[in-house]
């Protein structure tokens, strides 16, 4: 095999798997600020330059001719979008994956002890490639829930014998992002069904489904998510059973609980009751607004603010910190649920 050549495909793999492993390094320290698995990667690249410091330098840079380099106007449509963070890690992973095994490959034909090295690197990439998977995710589905502004209870005794469907199809085309399931005493196959409708909806695809407090229930039926009281099952334990792509929400009532919860993995908080409500039976006393700005305050998860929110009080539970607010009653208590999701996103959304 021509030297020259090989050289400049180990050059070109070498260049690929340093510059894929700064990309991933940079969303790891600066978005996800995880200085373990920074230090894994920065390990890596360590092991990445002693492996490529058995190539003579100068026999890479003579034969490098990027210039020439057929491939470098093979510019795939895909290669200039990136939806975020998750995407810019696994493309780039990927990326260096394929770089290493190339490396691994070509360097064999040199000395077949060189393969070694770069296999071994492959192996810690894997590894580290799930880790990475699971935070980004995470980053990605926060950011997405600190959009939902409005939070739609779908309480079972207040929609009566309303159609479920029809009430969450009204929220959406107001403006809803999200809608939760709540039934504290009817059946399972009752909410299963009911959830399974709303899924497979087509005017609802773009809506988060949440099933409140059943995480059996929340794969039963498909939905993308659910809200755990204090009492339901651990975050890690629900965790291990939805895997690692669902939301999970968590109520909380004060600042430990808070920080808790975004300890054990939560993605989202609600607080309540912040004022008075009839919804929820088993509640406690009022709040209060001021909890809001010291509950935002300790913790960076998006924060849901929750109990007795109507469009009288919706702008000042916002100015307190409410990433958003979720309701019951102001909805389901009205008669044109269009309208007054809209008035209430309209006065969530209005000036600060
Ligand atoms: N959870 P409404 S308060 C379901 O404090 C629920 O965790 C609460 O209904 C909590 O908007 C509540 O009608 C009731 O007050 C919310």
């Amino acid at each position: 095999m021509d030297r020259r050549q090989l050289y400049r495909i180990i050059d070109a793999n070498a260049n690929r798997a340093r510059e894929g492993l700064r990309v991933v390094e940079e969303v790891i320290r600066f978005v996800l600020e995880e200085p373990d698995i920074t230090a894994r990667l920065k390990t890596i690249r360590h092991d990445l330059t002693r492996a490529l410091g058995t190539f003579p330098n100068s026999d890479l840079l003579s034969a490098r001719n990027s210039e020439e380099d057929v491939g470098r106007r093979l510019y795939h449509e895909e290669e200039g979008r990136r939806t975020g963070y998750e995407e810019i890690v696994r493309v780039n992973m990927r990326r260096t994956e394929e770089a290493i095994r190339a490396l691994e490959e070509f360097s064999k034909v040199i000395d077949s002890r060189l393969g070694e090295n770069f296999k071994d690197i492959r192996f810690q990439l894997y590894s580290l490639e799930k880790e990475v998977g699971k935070k980004t995710g995470a980053v990605e589905r926060r950011k997405a829930i600190r959009d939902w502004k409005l939070y739609v209870i779908l309480d079972r005794d207040l929609i009566g014998d309303r159609d479920p469907l029809e009430i969450a199809k009204a929220a959406a085309s107001a403006g809803a992002k999200v809608i939760q399931w709540r039934d504290k005493e009817g059946s399972a196959r009752e909410a299963v069904k009911v959830v399974s409708h709303l899924k497979q909806d087509k005017s609802l695809k773009n809506i988060k489904i949440i099933i409140n407090d059943r995480v059996d229930l929340t794969l039963a039926a498909g939905a993308d998510g659910v809200h755990l009281g204090q009492e339901d099952l651990p975050i890690s334990e629900a965790r291990k059973i939805l895997g690692e792509e669902k939301i999970i929400g968590v109520s909380t009532h004060n600042v430990e609980e808070a920080l808790q919860a975004e300890k054990e993995g939560a993605d989202y908080i609600s607080l309540g009751p912040i004022l008075y409500t009839q919804t929820k039976k088993d509640v406690g006393a009022p709040l209060g607004v001021k909890k809001i700005s010291q509950v935002k305050k300790s913790v960076k998860l998006p924060l849901i603010v929750i109990g007795g929110i109507t469009e009288g009080n919706i702008g000042e539970v916002r100015r307190a910190g409410a990433d958003a607010v979720a309701v019951a009653s102001a909805i389901l208590k009205t008669k044109d649920i269009i309208k007054t999701t809209k008035d209430l996103l309209n006065k969530f959304e209005a000036k600060l």
